[in-house]
């Protein structure tokens, strides 16, 4: 089994719902088993600001599947949730769900670059990552702790207990 940790976000259509109904979908896969979930965090909009705040978490998963696996049921659950593949790579979006970490792999292909490319950039996935696993340690050997510490907060504040 690996250890994969999966980077929530929703600001369109009710966040806090969209949130709450991945989680449950994520907990329906095959070969996957949730361990961990952080606080829903209310998070302010990084690229343009002329779109709604955001909600986001981060959850731990033990999961057989591979990362091209993983990633496509991630994709079918976005889908199911309505988004449309759209030219709007920093635009308003109804759900996000991106593999942040995989293991210790690092990965980078055309589909997919593990860790994610945004982790260390983004508060809203630093702290709730640190949340739930401050002892981790990136594969370049960084402390999520500490980059949670260093990062500008952005105004990013818990929300709600998602547990
Ligand atoms: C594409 O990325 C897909 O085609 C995948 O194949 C590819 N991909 C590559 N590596 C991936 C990985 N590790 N996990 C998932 N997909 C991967 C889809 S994509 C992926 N998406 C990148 C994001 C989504 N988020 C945002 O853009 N501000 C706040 N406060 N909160 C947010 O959650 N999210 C944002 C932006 C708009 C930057 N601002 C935000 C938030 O990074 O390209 O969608």
């Amino acid at each position: 089994m690996a250890l994969a940790y999966i980077g929530l976000g929703s600001n369109l259509a009710d966040p806090q719902a969209q949130i709450i109904a991945a989680l449950k979908q994520l907990a329906l896969l095959e070969h996957c088993l949730i361990s961990d979930v952080s606080s829903l965090y209310f998070s302010r909009p990084m690229g343009p600001q002329d779109q709604p705040d955001y909600m986001n978490a981060v959850v731990a998963i033990e999961t057989s599947l591979s990362p091209i696996e993983l990633l496509e049921q991630l994709q079918s659950i976005e889908n199911k949730a309505g988004r449309i593949r759209k030219d709007n790579r920093w635009g308003a979006r109804i759900l996000d769900l991106d593999i942040l970490l995989y293991d210790q792999q690092m990965i980078n292909t055309e589909r997919l670059t593990v860790p994610h490319y945004g982790l260390k950039l983004r508060e809203f996935v630093l702290l709730p990552l640190a949340e739930i696993a401050k002892e981790l340690t990136l594969p370049d050997g960084d402390s999520v702790k500490i980059l949670a510490q260093q990062i500008e907060k952005n105004g990013l504040k818990v929300h709600s207990k998602l547990r």
